[in-house]
């Protein structure tokens, strides 16, 4: 399959590692929107929320689990956003689910 997250997933192009478990896979986000902008992935692909049924539920619920491991390591003591676009009013770019840490700086209150 031709999915660049699997590619970084499996190695094949580069990536700076934030965290890795047996389920999912974080890496910083190569054009970064926040000081910490951190990209955190399921191993197993689904093309984004809308197919999180194919996901085991341990995937998922890893996934999330991670943003606050990533959040400490990352360092981002006075919160952080978890963002996953989907679909093109979202402007979602790749469609391998992924999260997105979001931190290092205040943000607006307003998300949309
Ligand atoms: P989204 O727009 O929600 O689909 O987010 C996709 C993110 O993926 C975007 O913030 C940029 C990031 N990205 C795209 N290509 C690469 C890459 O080759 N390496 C890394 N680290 N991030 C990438």
């Amino acid at each position: 399959m031709d999915c660049l997250f699997c590619k970084i997933i499996a190695g094949e192009i580069p990536s700076a590692k934030v965290y890795e478990d047996e389920h999912c896979y974080a890496f910083k986000d190569v054009s970064p929107q926040t000081p910490s902008h951190v990209l955190i992935v399921p191993k197993k692909h689904v093309s984004g929320l809308n197919d999180t049924e194919l996901l085991p539920d341990d995937s998922l619920a890893a996934c999330v689990r991670a943003a606050a491991k990533v959040a400490k390591q990352e360092g981002l003591t006075q919160g952080y956003r978890l963002v996953s676009n989907c679909g093109p009013h979202a402007c979602q770019s790749v469609q391998h689910l992924h999260f997105h840490v979001l931190g290092g700086r205040q943000m607006e209150g307003k998300m949309g």
